[in-house]
């Protein structure tokens, strides 16, 4: 395409807006909300329309680069790609040679669409090794659904009579995902209940706004279920019918009362009554769990289930306007569906070997989990993991304690990366691969997308001499003699595309396909598809890979509060949560493209008014935040509609300052343990801190 308007869709973030490229003499020269788009409708925030400023940054990776200076230096000296593959091949089979396959591992961030890729190469290559961040973001809503009810929570909100955004903040985090949906319910009269410790957009708008302390979200959660059994407000014939354990759930909750649940969370019985009966007596309600909000914690999967147990027993799985049941159209071919699990691929005794499938059999299962790599790379155990190839993911600032990052990826043999800029994790690869942008890449996208697959079409020609991240798993493979791979980028997409009956070519023209949502399909003969094969919502449930957990959803103090904790309290006396989103950065991403920075240049720290005075620093001062690891450099935000003992920071903030990444980081002074026995999440929402006026 050389001059014209291309149809695609946004892979800024995972809203995935549609949207329309403008290309003039092959470069893109802006960028349009598509208004036919089923979620977006014509939407495009800034990240979204920063794309050519992005793209054509004079910052951005053009070249291979190795390492020339120490890790975490930044020194490189740009070489071929061909020396490149050569250079990275040679690695790779020498490693392999060595120490086994298992010892490579490959990592991405967030999801970006390479899963499918990575996971075949590494099948083909022998190793049993993936992770990524999901453990703490969309892995214990995935795992808390699958193993209550055998698929995963999405709201259907724009069909609803009661919507509830639980630890979800979709103005910042899905604008064009969700709004538009949401937007829709309120006009259909809906109710709003929020739970969320900070007043975002949404609970301006609320019947109910609960401010939970943090991380307290499973004892409200208990509680909402028992109010709702207490009141007789649940669906007795759907409970009879169709789930397994709900006299022992119901004992269980029972003394989850509002009054109880009052003194955990810090707010009123009477608020938190209201809001329970309102959810329950509504119908149809949906449950929009936020994916970071309620999922970073090492109550995450307890709090996950006991949402879908919540969904389940007031009638609201699989119905219009609850919590259907989407299945993405691409079936086994999905991001993360079956036909590229690494663990069906491998023999037995080599997929056994996965990291921490041991202490976390249910979640690594799926995905892997970063912490026990550190652990492997650290002590060497189980075994060593010697070479990771990172794709997509800023590591040293995005997983919890980024310290113990830093020390793992220090003590590799080998770490190469594929990148748009700069990050604090480039700085510690030997090698380094400049990747091809969305705008420059053909895609399939039906992660999160419902009951729907869209086409990613590339606009314009990759920025010379920046490569599609599949090719350069293409080129790899061969340059290896990995046997299988696929040949070319269409032909993967094809296999990506199998099951919908078309292949690439057929797709883009069409732009999008979806299949029909299918309500109540458990009515249609095999029941739930759950993990115990009960074929009902298990709200009690026992399995051999849950050994040490407990049957039903158990609340624990978050591992670093007042009540856990009361020493440390006194000194640290405030409780921080970290990473709420914020709609001009994609994580630690976008901090260096102009026109966003000037909408949010400093990392804010929201704190009540009344709690600044009492610790001497006034709005916009800069000072330090404080846990027992270490300290950051934030600026205050006045807030008043924050609790006093309560503080939020973003997270994602490094780029741009001398020794940024230590001097900004929130995760230098998160961490990483103790973790969810299930999903192996982490406790990034709820710690103590305290803050100094910096001199
Ligand atoms: N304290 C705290 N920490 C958190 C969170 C929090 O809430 N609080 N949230 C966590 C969550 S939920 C997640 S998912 C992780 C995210 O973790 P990451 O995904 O690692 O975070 P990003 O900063 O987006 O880093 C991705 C990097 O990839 C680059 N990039 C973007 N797109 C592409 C691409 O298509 N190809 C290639 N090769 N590179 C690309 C970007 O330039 C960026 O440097 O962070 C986690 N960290
Ligand atoms: N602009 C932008 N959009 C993004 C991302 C981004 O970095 N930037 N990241 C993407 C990714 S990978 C993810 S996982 C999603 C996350 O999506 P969400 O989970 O919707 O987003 P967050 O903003 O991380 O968290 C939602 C809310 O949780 C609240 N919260 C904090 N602590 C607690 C708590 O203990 N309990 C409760 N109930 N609420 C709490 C915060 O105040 C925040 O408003 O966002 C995605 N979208
Ligand atoms: S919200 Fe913004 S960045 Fe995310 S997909 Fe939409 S336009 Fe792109
Ligand atoms: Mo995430």
């Amino acid at each position: 395409m050389n001059t014209g308007i291309v149809r695609s869709i946004c892979f800024e973030c995972h809203s995935r807006c549609g949207v329309l490229l403008e290309v003039k003499n092959g470069k893109l020269i802006g960028i349009k909300g598509d208004k036919g788009h089923p979620f977006s409708r014509g939407y495009l925030c800034p990240k979204g329309r920063a794309c050519p400023e992005i793209i054509y940054h004079p910052e951005r990776i053009t070249r291979p680069l190795v390492r020339t200076g120490g890790r975490g230096e930044g020194k490189f000296a740009p070489v071929s790609w061909d020396e490149a593959y050569h250079g990275i091949a040679e690695r790779l089979t020498d490693i392999r040679e060595k120490w086994g396959a298992e010892s490579l591992a490959f990592g991405t961030g967030t999801t970006r669409g390479i899963p499918p890729f990575l996971n075949r190469f590494l099948s083909l290559y022998g190793s049993p090794n993936y992770f990524n961040p999901g453990h703490m973001s969309g892995g214990p809503v995935a795992r808390g659904g699958i193993m209550t009810a055998g698929f995963v929570m999405v709201p259907d909100y724009g069909q609803s009579k009661c919507m509830m955004v639980w630890a979800h903040n979709p103005d910042a985090s899905f604008p064009g995902l969700f709004n538009a949906a949401i937007k829709e319910g309120l006009k259909n009269g809906a109710k709003l209940i929020v739970v969320d410790p900070r007043c975002i957009p949404l609970a301006k708008k609320a019947d109910h706004w609960l401010r939970l302390r943090p991380g307290t979200d499973l004892a409200l959660a208990l509680c909402f279920l028992n109010v709702a059994i207490q009141n007789n407000l649940y669906d007795r014939e759907f409970v009879e019918n169709w789930t397994n354990g709900f006299d022992r759930l119901r004992d269980h909750v029972v003394e989850y009362t509002p009054e109880r649940c009052a003194e955990i969370t810090w707010m009123s019985a009477k608020e938190i009554e209201a809001a329970a009966i309102t959810f329950a007596r509504t119908r149809p309600a949906c449950i929009g769990p936020g994916m970071a909000g309620g999922s970073q914690s090492p109550n995450a999967f307890d709090l996950n289930r006991a949402l879908c147990a919540l969904s389940a027993i007031t009638g609201n799985l699989e119905v219009p306007g609850g919590n259907p049941n989407y299945r993405p159209p691409t079936g086994k071919r999905s991001c993360y569906g079956t036909d590229f699990s690494l663990l069906t691929h491998l023999p037995p005794e080599q997929a056994n070997k996965r990291i921490g499938l041991d202490r976390f059999p249910l979640m690594v299962s799926g995905t892997g989990i970063p912490e026990p790599y550190w652990q492997a790379i650290l002590t060497g155990k189980p075994y060593p993991v010697q070479a990771i190839g990172l794709f997509a993911s800023n590591a040293m600032c995005s997983y919890a304690n980024s310290r113990d990052v830093k020390k793992a990826l220090s003590a590799l043999h080998f770490l190469f990366v594929a990148e748009y800029f700069h990050t604090p994790t480039t700085a510690m690869a030997d090698v380094s691969l400049p990747a091809a942008h969305w705008t420059e890449r053909d895609d399939v996208e039906d992660l999160m997308m419902m009951n729907h697959v869209f086409c990613q079409e590339k606009a314009v020609d990759p920025v010379p001499e920046c490569r599609d991240e599949k090719q350069i798993l293409i080129d790899l493979a061969r340059k290896m003699g990995l046997e299988g791979y696929w040949q070319t980028i269409d032909e993967a997409l094809d296999y990506r595309l199998e099951k919908i009956g078309m292949g690439f070519a057929e797709f883009k023209k069409r732009g999008m396909y979806s299949t029909p949502v299918e309500y109540k399909s458990y009515e249609k003969g095999k029941g739930f598809h759950t993990w115990s094969r009960s074929g009902k919502v298990d709200l009690y449930l026992e399995v051999p890979q849950m050994k040490g957990v407990s049957p039903l959803p158990v609340y624990r103090e978050p591992p670093e509060s007042p009540i856990s904790m009361p020493d440390v309290y006194r000194d640290y006396p405030l409780i921080l949560t970290t990473g709420g989103r914020n709609v001009v950065y994609y994580h630690s991403a976008h901090r260096n493209i102009p026109s966003l920075r000037k909408l949010s240049p400093d990392p804010l720290l929201d704190i009540h008014p009344e709690t600044a005075k009492a610790f001497g620093v006034g709005d916009r001062d800069w000072v330090r935040l404080e846990t027992r690891r270490g300290s950051v450099e934030i600026r205050v935000r006045l807030n008043e509609d924050m609790h006093p003992k309560v503080v939020h920071a973003p997270h994602g903030y490094w780029y741009g300052e001398k020794d940024g990444w230590e001097r900004f980081n929130i995760n230098m002074i998160t961490n990483n343990q103790p973790q969810c026995p299930v999903t192996g999440s982490v406790q990034t929402r709820a710690l103590l801190c305290r803050i100094r006026k910096m001199p």
